[in-house]
């Protein structure tokens, strides 16, 4: 069978300078448990560079303001950072136009936003919502909530023991009673990469509209949400280098005009009398309430700081990484690798016979590597994979070689404490 292990390394990879990218990261200089830090815990939060740290200073520091409301010279500061920071995630992901990308906390949020603006409007009795096997709880827990509320019925898209969907099972779900789509882009929990493209071809087929849950896509690759026609798209800015209380649902315009609000209060409305409000266009429409403006005016810096580093290279750089911690960890005896998809990003998720991963991230702790043990919010991944927990190291590009032979080395030590 194909793996990740035989894909070949690029040029881009080898030619990364990952120490000098090391140096734009302060939080990475640091020891822990009197060892040099080694962070492989991504696909949670990633860290923040410099250029991103002080971005939000200046704000605070010197623009500090609430933003659409003051005709004074600091909100008028705030508002041009803020708003700018919208332009720079509409190029970022290839949005037709600005105000199809909404500010919110992060891809939780921005998955209820949907559910809560669009599903409670167009979602019915009898109606379905498909899903797959290897969501992130975000992406299963409001649309269950949808389908309680509305006696509609939510449909899973099964996978194999690779990890990968069965996309002839997808294509079987669809049908007239199918109202919505929402899919995982990479899985935080075993790291595949599903073909998006494709599957919102075949809802669109049916008129369906699909949501892509792009938390751990929008870090690692180049997303163009014209070229994947996706209706909505969401991601976190705390996973892509950005603080956290950033975010994104980008939604296109006719969709997002339809919807109602998430929330009603300041800043969303036109007009407000006793008798009835008017809503204010978009994008203002859904971003009720004084938003995280130093959050996101740093995401828009994150976004600046990945174009000037080079995308494509990162992620081929990322790719190597994947690609030598596979062949060097699945090769220790005991340790198995859970998710073994061909086409996967940025994540290891692994255990090891009779070993709880928690032990494991515990001892690993110890060494300084922090990896994260637990069910990664995506406890029907670990059904299906019969584990309570999985131990998983995530990379960004940050991260060496040299790192990940220290994790190699500690988890046979691991392997030796416990026999
Ligand atoms: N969707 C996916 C695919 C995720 O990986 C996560 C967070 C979320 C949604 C939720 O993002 P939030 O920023 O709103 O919390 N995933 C993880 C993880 O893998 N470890 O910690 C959080």
């Amino acid at each position: 069978m194909a793996s990740i292990i035989d894909t070949p390394t690029t040029n881009a990879a080898t030619d990364w300078d990952v120490e000098r990218i090391r140096a734009d990261f302060p939080v990475l200089h640091q020891t822990v448990n009197g060892k040099p830090l080694i962070y492989l815990d991504n696909s949670a939060s990633s860290q923040v560079p410099q250029v991103v740290i002080d971005r939000g200073s200046v704000y605070i520091e010197q623009e500090h303001s609430n933003i659409h409301r003051g005709v004074h010279y600091l909100s008028q500061k705030a508002t041009t950072a803020y708003e700018g920071a919208r332009e720079k995630v509409k190029r970022f992901i290839s949005a037709r136009e600005s105000r199809e990308c909404i500010f919110v906390r992060g891809a939780t949020e921005g998955i209820n936003l949907v559910m809560y603006g669009y599903g409670r409007k167009f979602i019915g009795e009898g109606d379905e919502i498909v899903v797959s096997a290897m969501e992130h709880h975000a992406n299963i827990v409001p649309w269950q909530m949808l389908c309680e509320e509305k006696g509609a019925r939510l449909r899973v898209i099964p996978m194999n023991d690779a990890g990968e969907l069965l996309l002839d099972e997808y294509d079987g779900l669809l049908n007239e009673r199918t109202k919505f789509v929402s899919l995982i882009h990479v899985s935080n929990a075993l790291g595949t990469i599903n073909p998006v493209k494709e599957m919102i071809a075949q809802a669109h087929k049916y008129g369906v509209p699909v949501l892509i849950d792009g938390a751990q896509a929008a870090p690692h690759m180049p997303v163009d949400v014209q070229d994947l026609d996706a209706d909505f798209y969401v991601f976190s800015g705390h996973k892509m280098y950005a603080p956290t209380g950033s975010g994104i649902v980008y939604g296109k315009a006719a969709l997002l005009e339809k919807m109602n609000p998430f929330q009603g209060g300041g800043d969303m409305i036109k007009t407000v009398t006793f008798e009835k409000t008017t809503y204010a266009d978009l994008p203002n429409k859904l971003e009720a309430g004084t938003p995280a403006i130093a959050s996101q005016i740093g995401l828009g810096a994150a976004i600046d700081y990945l174009n000037s580093i080079g995308r494509e290279q990162a992620a081929a750089y990322e790719a190597e990484l994947l690609r030598y911690a596979t062949k060097r960890i699945s090769a220790i005896e005991g340790v198995r690798i859970i998710g073994t998809a061909k086409n996967k990003a940025s994540v290891l998720s692994f255990v090891i016979d009779d070993i709880h991963p928690h032990d494991i991230g515990t001892i690993l702790d110890q060494e300084g590597i922090a990896v994260r043990a637990g069910h990664h919010c995506a406890q029907p991944v670990m059904q299906f994979f019969k584990v309570p927990a999985t131990a998983r190291a995530s990379f960004a590009f940050y991260n060496t070689k040299e790192e990940i032979d220290v994790l190699a080395r500690t988890i046979e030590r691991v392997i030796e404490i416990f026999s």
